[in-house]
Formats: C-alpha cells, sequence, structure tokens
C-alpha cells in the first residue's frame, strides 16, 4: 500500500490563477494538483487534493486523514489560519503530521495575518514560495517517511 498525504485548501483557493495573481501567482489550483500527482507518483505517494470553503469541511477531512493514516497532511487553510480555534484543535487530535503552507508570505503582509492557529501544532510551515511551496511540502513529506527530517 502507498503511502497516502492529504492536500487540503480552504476558503478562496479555488479561484487561484484567476484574480489576484500579483499576490497569489498565475498558478490554478487544478494545476497545483495536476503537478502533485506527478510528483507524488515519483514518490510512491498518492496525492489527494482537496478544496472547500467551509471550516467544517476541512475539520472532517483533517479527521479523516487520521483515519486513514495517512502519512502527513499539507494544509492550506487560506484566512481560516488566523482565526479558527477549531482546526487547530482538529490538528492536535489527529496524530497525522500537518504541514503548513501558504502561497504568499503572511509575515510581510497586513498585521491580522501575522497570527497562526495553525503554525504552533504543524510540523513545520512553507510560506512565501507560491504554488512551489506545496511541492517543497510534499518533499518534506516523503522525507519525513524516509527519517531525514
Ligand atoms: O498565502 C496564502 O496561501 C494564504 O493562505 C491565502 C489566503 C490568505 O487569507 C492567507 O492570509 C494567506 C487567501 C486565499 C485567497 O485566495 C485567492 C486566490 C485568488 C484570488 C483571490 C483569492
Amino acid at each position: 500500500m502507498t503511502d497516502l498525504v492529504m492536500v487540503l485548501n480552504g476558503p478562496n483557493l479555488n479561484l487561484l490563477g484567476t484574480r489576484e495573481p500579483e499576490i497569489y501567482g498565475a498558478t490554478t489550483l487544478d494545476d497545483i494538483a495536476a503537478m502533485l500527482h506527478d510528483q507524488g507518483q515519483a514518490l510512491g505517494i498518492t496525492v489527494d487534493c482537496r478544496q472547500s470553503n467551509h471550516e467544517g469541511h476541512l475539520i472532517d477531512w483533517l479527521h479523516e486523514a487520521g483515519a486513514r493514516k495517512a502519512l502527513a497532511v499539507i494544509l492550506n487553510a487560506g484566512a481560516y489560519t488566523h482565526t479558527s480555534i477549531a482546526l487547530r484543535d482538529a490538528i492536535r487530535a489527529v496524530s497525522v503530521p500537518v504541514i503548513e503552507v501558504h502561497l504568499s508570505n503572511p509575515a510581510a503582509r497586513e498585521a491580522f495575518r501575522h497570527v497562526s492557529h495553525v503554525s504552533p501544532v504543524a510540523a513545520g510551515v512553507i510560506q512565501g514560495f507560491g504554488a512551489g511551496g506545496y511541492a517543497l511540502a510534499l518533499d518534506a513529506a516523503a522525507r519525513m517517511r524516509q527519517g531525514k527530517n
């Protein structure tokens, strides 16, 4: 059985590549999913990419990652990063390492983006590298499997 990595994307990320390319880039979420599937194939990892605008869906999917004993979750929780204690609790509740990803660098943006409720319970954070950050995160998951991190 191959290892599973779930890639969970939060609110408004379905708009990726269609608006605000100066902040979030021109790559769509479908492009990112295709890139990660190819990368996963080379690494022997099944990649399951999802997006929802609803906080509860993200929480249900974190629980699912726990039940499926996923190798890791790559999570871009969008603006819920800065607001959701429920997401933080869900990450704590499952014993799956969560790699927090942001396309932009929230630390270099408005003050309200400087707080992340995800970071304190994440295995690590990759931010500011655009769509390539997801590839770095998948690589980090694969390295974790090999005990290299
Ligand atoms: O940089 C990131 O990945 C963020 O998680 C993106 C969130 C933002 O609230 C976080 O502070 C940082 C916003 C996602 C909105 O996505 C859009 C994509 C294209 C057009 C409009 C919004």
